[in-house]
């Protein structure tokens, strides 16, 4: 294979000098030249492409499979084998953390590491083994169906988060795997911004309800026909979503998905797109509301539920007051509100339950606790729309804690790893986002606690009171503002925005609704309602329905708290792995292959905090190599090294070259690898390499020649 050739620095560590300017200069050049990938030490960024590179084949893999970061060009593999060999040989956990906004190629930066994983294990073709790797593979498929959609910040955005582990065996072959998800953007069945879609599976089941197997969803294949699916774009299902809807069913089929499991996704998307068309009337007979169209009865019959009971759910409310059980019937305003919980309800159930499926097919079982894990982590990135609410302000905080973990873990790394070797070093400037996240979720005075605090009082406080509340105690901080604190501010036009400056840019935030999204309730009957269906899948994916409405129950979680929560144990996780990340840039706004928007690129370097992490990865020390390896790569350059050091080890030998060639001033010997302060020395050296290298070549073929 012809080796391409390198263009600009493939080590940000090696630039002459740390400036965003020299930094713009090397990624650009790389970037124009079809280098995506450069490193950082051991941190990869990434520039999306927007077009599909010839560097992920059998070959690439190849190349890649055992060896050291350095000896090959940079590529997500190269870090991919690194969390694998430290994994298998130093039976240590790791993660692959992979971080970036929105459409700068998380997703596609997760499968090609979990491809590479597949590719280079189970030598031994074990069946269960390849087993295993299909569903882990597979499963990306499926869980893009119903938790990706298109936004006009990426065609195919993750609205839910995701953290996979996979469990291997001592042999370093996944044997199993889990995953745990994040909070999907529920309120995106039920509207979009203009220019946005629905979740990918609905376009899949319209694209596909023609066919005589489908015609019992009783779909017209029209987005504009359904009120979910005519608002941000309602251009009719393409192709790929027609090839995306099989590519999921055979998907759902590897992870053994029966053939009803399967009708039963589609009757549950189906049933949410008719369920937005019940509309309701006055009811002349009574106070309340009643049923009107014939969509109900579709929704009923999909969800196997009876029309009666699916009407009485959505038309009034069973209340129990002092162990007395009373009807209440629903104002039209309710009745829509009460509908629009129940599409957001069943579909999230419903993804749950999918995940909750592929987990099962993916247990580890017995094996887990022998095995030793990979996680990758692949989450919505940092996001800002026109609109910013409360699902904006759970990944925008997401974001912020995995900035906190990296600058808490590269900082730790590398200080420990002077610590270890016994070098001193000196620590380099950084902003540190701690107090981004405690603004959101300190307890009692975060955002959180607040939004907490004023869903405890269900009807009395208002959106524009909850404003009011945290205005009252965030006031002072500096990274929030509001309209009502700020009223000359161009950027605060209504007095229910506020605003974050975040680590990576400033987002304004509407408040309407917080209060409804954190509380997130569903009323009881509904809850019922489904627990009666006689689908069994469906029926399980609502064991509370099985509650007596009359006992006392616990107030649930918000949805705030919950969030916090499981944002706070998948940092701990990440900590007790071994982390090892990409850091991914996307060039420009217009997903184009050719050009890479200077001010949107810079913006990411910085908020990314890449400078200082070069700054940190050479406080002091540009490079840093185990002796051995170090004695290998350059051994050449000094007669007393060549072709091999006898008189001692290689920390000595090591000693010899470089006091031989002059850099004794400018190293640092280590207990078991070399720290080379100036990136200068390491260019000699490699100069001086490839200098002899033709001559050794032609050494060696002389020699070979002369032995045959
Ligand atoms: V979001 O936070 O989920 O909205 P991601 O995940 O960061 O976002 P994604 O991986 O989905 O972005 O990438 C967006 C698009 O860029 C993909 O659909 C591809 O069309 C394109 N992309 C990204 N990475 C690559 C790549 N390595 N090669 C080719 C790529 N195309
Ligand atoms: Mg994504």
């Amino acid at each position: 294979m012809a080796h391409q050739e390198e263009v600009g620095i493939h080590d940000f560590v090696l630039l002459d000098e740390i400036t965003l300017q020299k930094f713009m200069e090397n990624l650009r050049k790389r970037f124009s030249a079809g280098h995506i990938y450069t490193y950082i030490g051991e941190v990869c960024v990434s520039v999306n492409p927007y077009k599909t590179l010839n560097i992920y084949g059998p070959e690439h893999v190849a190349k890649y499979k055992g060896r050291e970061i350095f000896e090959n060009p940079p590529h997500v593999y190269a870090i991919a084998d690194r969390s694998h060999r430290a994994m298998k040989q130093q039976g240590k956990d790791t993660c692959v953390v992979i971080s970036g906004e929105s459409g700068s190629g998380k997703t596609e930066a997760s499968k090609i590491v979990m491809k590479y994983i597949a590719a280079v294990t189970n030598i031994g073709q074990r069946q269960e083994i390849e087993r295993v790797k299909n569903v882990l593979l597979q499963s990306n498929a499926i869980l893009e169906a119903f938790g990706n959609a298109k936004t006009n910040r990426n065609d195919n955005s993750s609205r839910f988060g995701k953290y996979m582990d996979i469990n291997f065996d001592f042999k370093g072959d996944p044997i199993g795997g889990h995953i745990n998800n994040y909070l999907l953007e529920k309120s995106r069945v039920i509207l979009q911004q203009t220019g946005e879609r629905n979740f990918h599976s609905f376009y899949q089941v319209l694209s596909s309800c023609k066919g005589s197997e489908m015609k019992f969803l009783e779909l017209t294949g029209d987005p504009k026909s359904y009120h979910y699916t005519n608002q941000g774009s309602s251009s009719p299902p393409t192709d790929s979503d027609r090839m995306n809807h099989r590519a999921t069913i055979a998907a759902c089929k590897t992870l053994g998905f029966t053939a009803a499991e399967i009708d039963t996704l589609w009757r549950v998307v189906a049933a949410v797109l008719h369920l937005g068309n019940v509309t309701f009337a006055v009811d002349a007979n009574s106070d309340g509301v009643k049923v009107t169209g014939d969509s109900a009865a579709k929704v009923s019959r999909l969800l196997q539920v009876t029309e009666t009971e699916l009407c009485t759910a959505l038309t009034e409310r069973v209340i129990a007051a002092r162990g007395e059980v009373m009807q209440k019937a629903h104002t039209p305003v309710e009745a829509e509100y009460g509908r629009d919980a129940l599409a957001k309800a069943v579909y999230d159930r419903l993804f749950t339950w999918i995940v909750k499926k592929i987990n099962s097919a993916i247990d580890a079982g017995g094996f887990h606790h022998k095995a030793t894990l990979i996680g990758v982590l692949d989450i919505y990135g940092f996001e800002v729309f026109d609109s910013n609410s409360f699902e904006q302000l759970c990944i925008n905080y997401c974001n912020e804690k995995l900035q906190q973990l990296f600058i808490e873990l590269v900082l730790k790394q590398e200080q420990e790893e002077y610590l270890k070797e016994g070098i001193e070093w000196q620590a380099v400037e950084y902003f540190n986002n701690e107090i981004i996240c405690e603004l959101v979720d300190r307890p009692h005075k975060g955002m959180f606690a607040i939004l907490d605090e004023a869903c405890l009082n269900v009807g009395k406080v208002t959106d524009e009171m909850l404003l009011e509340a945290m205005d009252k105690k965030l006031d002072k901080h500096e990274h929030y503002t509001s309209r009502q604190l700020c009223p000359m501010d161009k950027q605060l036009q209504h007095k229910t925005q506020f605003r974050i400056r975040h680590y990576a840019g400033d987002v304004v935030y509407n408040i309407d609704s917080f209060l409804d999204k954190n509380k997130d309730t569903l009323f009881q009957d509904m809850k019922r309602l489904l627990y009666s269906s006689s689908n069994t899948a469906i029926a399980s994916m609502w064991p509370e329905g099985a509650m007596d409405i009359t006992k006392t129950t616990k107030r649930p979680l918000t949805a705030g708290t919950i969030f916090k929560n499981s944002m706070i144990a998948l940092v701990k996780t990440l900590a007790s792995k071994e982390p090892f990340y990409i850091r991914c840039i996307k060039p420009n706004e217009n997903k184009s292959p050719s050009g890479l928007d200077n001010n949107r690129v810079e913006h990411q370097v910085r908020y990314l905090g890449l400078l200082e992490n070069v700054r940190v990865r050479r406080a002091g020390f540009a490079h840093r190599q185990r002796y051995d390896r170090f004695l290998k790569r350059y051994k050449m350059v000094s007669q007393f090294t060549w072709p091999n050091f006898r008189s001692g080890s290689d920390r000595d030998g090591t000693r010899v070259l470089i006091e031989e060639k002059g850099f004794a001033h400018d190293v640092k010997y280590g207990h078991t690898k070399l720290f080379i302060k100036s990136p200068s020395t390491l260019f000699k050296l490699e100069q001086m390499r490839a200098e002899l290298i033709p001559h050794i070549v032609i050494l060696l073929q002389k020699q070979w020649r002369g032995a045959l």
